[in-house]
């Protein structure tokens, strides 16, 4: 059953069979869509229809050889990453970001727990860098609330989704915003092996001071995919501005001469880190 918001108010609807169908293959109804409702058998309610996406967040489970669309139709995408327990990975952070602009959203990074101690260079390092590459970045800390109010700024406008890692925070930083939420949360140490995430289905909450928030189960991979791999140079912001000078047409950036990313990235203008994740998911892309 999906709960599906009208103008009448919130109502139940299972789906039409033929979109059950398309279930199999990875395109599920998912959080965000927009759907038509028609009437069923008994005055039950039946999802018909599914619109066209305008945006979309998808992974690829590591059991899977085909994406999983998990929000459809939000605004942007906040890869909320810890700055220690667990330890940020950059390779981690940029595959999602690729995520989020294949999909179509506006990306930003949230950095939390800045409160533990002796994080300091970590956040400055993540922050230098990111802020560099062309992203908003917001330090946080769900446990001392620093941050906090610049956090629910952006997601009392429009909607997002909250994606990262584990045991970054993520429904603890919700937490912080709305009290009222009380999702669940639970200490990185005791999750066990089957039950490694504590957020276990996507819902999109409405907040009270406006906005819809997608809380997402923790993505400890997103997986490469959802991307051809022409189009994932465009996919780094940083890439964009040497992207179409390249001596080749068809230049993948990685071994053609004349290749002005490459040069960029030579020159310091690309950081060497960025453009290493885009070699490794440009192999992962085509193995
Ligand atoms: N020190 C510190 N701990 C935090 C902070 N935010 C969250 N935590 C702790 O980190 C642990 C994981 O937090 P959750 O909110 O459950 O993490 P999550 O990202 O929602 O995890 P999943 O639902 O599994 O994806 C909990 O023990 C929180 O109390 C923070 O800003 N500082
Ligand atoms: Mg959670
Ligand atoms: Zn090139």
């Amino acid at each position: 059953m999906y709960r599906v918001r009208t103008a009448k108010g919130t109502v139940e609807a299972s789906l039409r069979g033929k979109l059950k169908r398309g279930g199999r293959k990875g395109d599920r109804v998912v959080i965000g869509d927009r759907v038509t409702v028609g009437a069923g058998s008994g005055g039950a309610r039946v999802i018909e229809a599914v619109r066209p996406r305008r945006s979309w967040l998808a992974r690829r489970p590591s059991s899977s050889r085909v994406d999983r669309v998990v929000a459809a139709n939000l605004d942007r995408l906040l890869v909320v990453v810890s700055v220690g327990d667990p330890p940020p990975s950059r390779f981690v952070i940029d595959r999602m970001l690729v995520r989020g602009e294949s999909g179509g959203m506006a990306c930003q990074l949230v950095l939390n727990k800045v409160d533990l101690p002796g994080c300091a260079p970590v956040v400055a390092e993540l922050m230098r860098a990111y802020l560099a590459a062309g992203y908003p970045v917001l330090p946080t800390s769900a446990l001392t609330g620093a941050g906090i109010e610049a956090f629910r700024a952006v997601i009392e406008a429009g909607s997002s989704a909250l994606a990262g890692p584990s045991g970054a925070g993520k429904s603890s930083l919700l937490n912080r915003v709305e009290p009222e939420l009380d999702l669940r949360t639970r200490p990185v140490g005791r999750r066990s092996r089957s039950g490694r995430h504590t957020t276990v289905s996507s819902r999109l909450i409405s907040l009270s001071g406006g906005g819809q928030v997608a809380d997402t189960p923790g993505f400890s991979d997103v997986g490469a995919g959802g991307v051809e791999a022409a189009a994932l140079g465009t996919c780094f912001p940083e890439f964009r501005p040497f992207l179409g000078h390249c001596h080749f047409n068809d230049c993948t950036h990685v071994h053609e001469p004349g290749c002005a990313v490459v040069a960029a990235a030579g020159a310091g203008h690309i950081q060497q880190e960025r453009y290493e994740s885009y070699q490794t998911i440009l192999e992962e892309l085509h193995p």
